[in-house]
């Protein structure tokens, strides 16, 4: 006999408990998705009958390699490389790497794994990996980094290429990376494949918005969610964490639609300038000089720098989380309700703890998850991969215009879905079920594999 819908699930999350025990990130990533697939499952009971849950829990592949370096002393420096392929039904493997001291499998396969949906609601067929290294590139010269990367790639690259897996970057991993890493595969494989690597520099192949499009696009999935509402950007203040690559182009959207960004922070603080951030202050300082945020707050007059605080505690209309997972807790989400949050916009991967998800949900808040609401920066990437494959080169203006209608479209996707499965406006429950079920069709259709 067919288990029930809620058994399945609690049956399926039991087998990843009893398996992924001490990956604590992973588990959290996959009960958020579970949580929300009862009444799919009651639409599909095929899912059930074709393993789909068992089969999207456990990644296709996962690969962990040495890496060895040399720093500038001349000594063996050790870090542990890994890519997690987590499902390439809907086409190769595509995802980010993360270099951040705090990386570990869980960590990768958490974001593996919430990847595969979100690339599921871009429509743009690309399946969902991750990897990364726990190399940490604070302090660390440009020779080290470039020296590191080489090594890095050395092992990855018999794993990749443009058919089977794409990289990309995330913490840590920006255009300096990229570019190393670029070098270390196309001296390996002597080949100029452009479409191995996305985000890479624009002279070679790169696409103009990448650098952008994961702050652009998670500032206009929050247009399409207060559109609905009748409401607008202009005007409102925002809290936005981070001062890396989402934060800095979220801001810079913010203001270009008539916001007032107030915050920015690293992971020594937060600075608050009532103005509005001076972006071109923090891309000097974050981009150019690779400084911390406290450096901004001694050259900008008016802001102060907060060590160590909490950003949740700034008031303002609009929240963009845009540095790191469950960096948003219960306490947090508190003080943004005190301080007339409206809505809280994902730019980071899963930064928002269960509780805090919970709270802001019952406070009939609008809230939108990672998955969709940075899917922008993917999405671009895969407007890299095929302007890679076609030899073809888009302007600013044109790939632009195609990231705010893909926003639209997965804003549109999720909210439909809401609708269809009992909670309009659930943006969780939305870009779950939407991804999901793309995900689970493409499964069934191409047989137990
Ligand atoms: P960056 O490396 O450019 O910036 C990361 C920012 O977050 C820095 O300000 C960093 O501060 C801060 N941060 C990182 N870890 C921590 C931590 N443990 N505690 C406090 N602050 C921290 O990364 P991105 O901007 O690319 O990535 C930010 C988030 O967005 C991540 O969750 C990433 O997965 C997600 N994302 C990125 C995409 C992309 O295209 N880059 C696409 C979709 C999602 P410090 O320098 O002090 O460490
Ligand atoms: O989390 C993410 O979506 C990313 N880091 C971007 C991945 C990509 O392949 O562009």
């Amino acid at each position: 006999m067919q288990l029930t819908p809620q058994a399945h699930i609690q049956y399926v999350a039991e087998l990843a408990a009893k398996r992924s025990y001490n990956e604590p990130e992973f588990l959290q990533a996959m009960h958020e998705v579970l949580d929300s697939l009862v009444p799919v499952l009651v639409e599909h009971p095929e899912f059930i009958e074709a393993g789909v849950l068992e089969r999207l829990i456990e990644p296709e592949r996962q690969i962990m390699f040495r890496v060895p370096w040399l720093d500038d002393q001349n000594k063996v420096q050790v870090n542990r490389g890994f890519r997690v392929q987590f499902n390439s039904a809907l086409g190769p493997f595509k995802g980010g790497l993360r270099f951040h001291s705090s990386v570990n499998l869980s960590v990768i396969k958490f974001l593996g794994f919430e990847q595969v949906f979100k690339n599921a609601l871009t429509r743009q067929r690309i399946g969902g990996g991750k990897g990364g290294s726990d190399f940490d590139p604070h302090g660390k010269s440009d020779e080290e980094v470039m020296r590191f990367c080489q090594s890095f790639m050395t092992e990855l690259y018999r794993y990749i290429d443009e058919h089977t897996d794409v990289p990309a970057g995330d913490i840590g991993v920006g255009a300096r990376e990229i570019g190393y890493l670029f070098g270390q595969y196309r001296r390996l494989t002597g080949r100029h494949e452009s479409g191995v690597l996305t985000g890479k520099g624009k002279g070679w192949g790169g696409a103009e918005v990448r650098t952008e499009a994961t702050g652009y696009g998670a500032v206009f999935f929050a247009q399409e969610m207060l559109k609905r509402t009748g409401e607008d950007i202009e005007g409102r203040r925002a809290v936005v964490s981070g001062s890396g690559n989402v934060a800095i182009y979220a801001m810079e959207k913010i203001a270009q639609l008539g916001g007032i960004p107030v915050t920015a922070s690293d992971s020594s603080g937060y600075v608050v300038d009532e103005r509005g951030i001076d972006i071109a202050l923090l891309k000097q300082i974050k981009e150019v000089e690779r400084g911390r945020i406290a450096d901004y707050a001694e050259r900008r007059q008016g802001a102060h720098f907060v060590a160590n605080g909490s950003v949740w505690d700034v008031p303002a209309e609009l929240a963009f989380p845009c540095a790191t997972q469950n960096e948003l807790d219960e306490r947090g989400a508190r003080a943004l309700l005190d301080g007339g949050v409206r809505i809280v916009a994902e730019g980071a991967n899963m930064p928002t703890t269960p509780e805090a998800i919970t709270l802001f949900q019952k406070s009939g808040i609008l809230f939108a998850p990672g998955k969709a609401a940075n899917s922008g920066g993917v999405a671009t990437s895969a407007l890299e991969m095929s302007q890679n494959a076609a030899r073809d080169r888009w302007d600013f203006d044109h790939s632009e215009a195609r990231l705010q209608a893909i926003m639209r479209d997965v804003h549109d996707a999720c909210y439909v879905a809401s609708e269809r499965y009992g909670r309009p406006g659930d943006y969780v429950l939305g870009a779950n079920t939407a991804g999901f079920v793309t995900v689970a069709q493409a499964m069934i259709e191409q047989g137990v594999v």
